[in-house]
């Protein structure tokens, strides 16, 4: 069973490997960021209380992403493992799946942070030009990303769950890395 949780910054590649990593291994690739969006475009309850978190680059609330998360683990398409993008993105997330996944009866997961420099994250963002990518917005993230998310990488480094990834590379350069990694876990 392969369980994958994408760690890097706003930008670093986490969706583009993901979505990738996915079809090849053939296991569902899950975005916190990606349903976020599609439940605000379809504004359903969940949509309606996150968008102005996503809109302003803040980090919508832990509770409503944890429920999310888990109702998504527990499909029957998860029987092979998966591919988290986005999640979690603080230690109290990391937490919440460590006891989520202990009830599953499911061993950790392996964590992969692609590693890529601030402004060359914030050049490809601002490239890509989605809603919440202007510079304003992206500097947030980033501020977020550096207070919130990245003391994970000191948590799952201290599990032994951790390999990092040169991010910096291009996008087919950074998928053989990963290809080559041993995923079972
Ligand atoms: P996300 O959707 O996770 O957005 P992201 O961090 O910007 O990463 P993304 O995966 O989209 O970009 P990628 O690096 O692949 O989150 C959006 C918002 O949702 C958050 O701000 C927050 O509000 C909310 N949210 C999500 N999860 C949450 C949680 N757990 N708790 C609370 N709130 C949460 O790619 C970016 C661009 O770079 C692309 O255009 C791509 O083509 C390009 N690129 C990728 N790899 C490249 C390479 N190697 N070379 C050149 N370009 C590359």
């Amino acid at each position: 069973m392969t369980r994958i949780i994408f760690l890097g910054a706003p930008g670093a590649g986490k969706g583009t490997q993901a979505q990738t990593l996915a079809e090849h291994w053939k296991i569902p690739h899950i975005s916190t960021g990606d349903i976020l969006r599609s439940a605000i475009k379809e504004q359903t309850a969940l949509g309606v209380k996150a968008k102005s978190f996503v809109d302003s680059g803040q980090l919508v609330p832990s509770e409503l992403v944890q429920d999310m998360v888990e109702e998504r683990l527990q499909k029957a398409d998860t029987s092979s493992g998966w591919i988290l993008d986005g999640f979690p993105r603080t230690v109290d997330q990391a937490t919440f799946l460590d006891n989520l996944l202990k009830k599953m009866n499911l061993g950790g997961a392996l964590v992969i942070n692609l590693d890529v420099p601030d402004d060359v994250v914030v050049g490809r963002l601002l490239e890509r030009g989605r809603k919440d990518d202007t510079e304003e917005v992206i500097r947030r993230r980033l501020e977020i990303y550096r207070s919130e998310t990245t003391p994970l990488i000191d948590y799952y480094g201290e599990r032994k769950q951790l390999v990092v990834i040169n991010g910096n590379q291009s996008a087919e350069e950074v998928t053989s890395n990963l290809k080559d990694l041993t995923v079972s876990c």
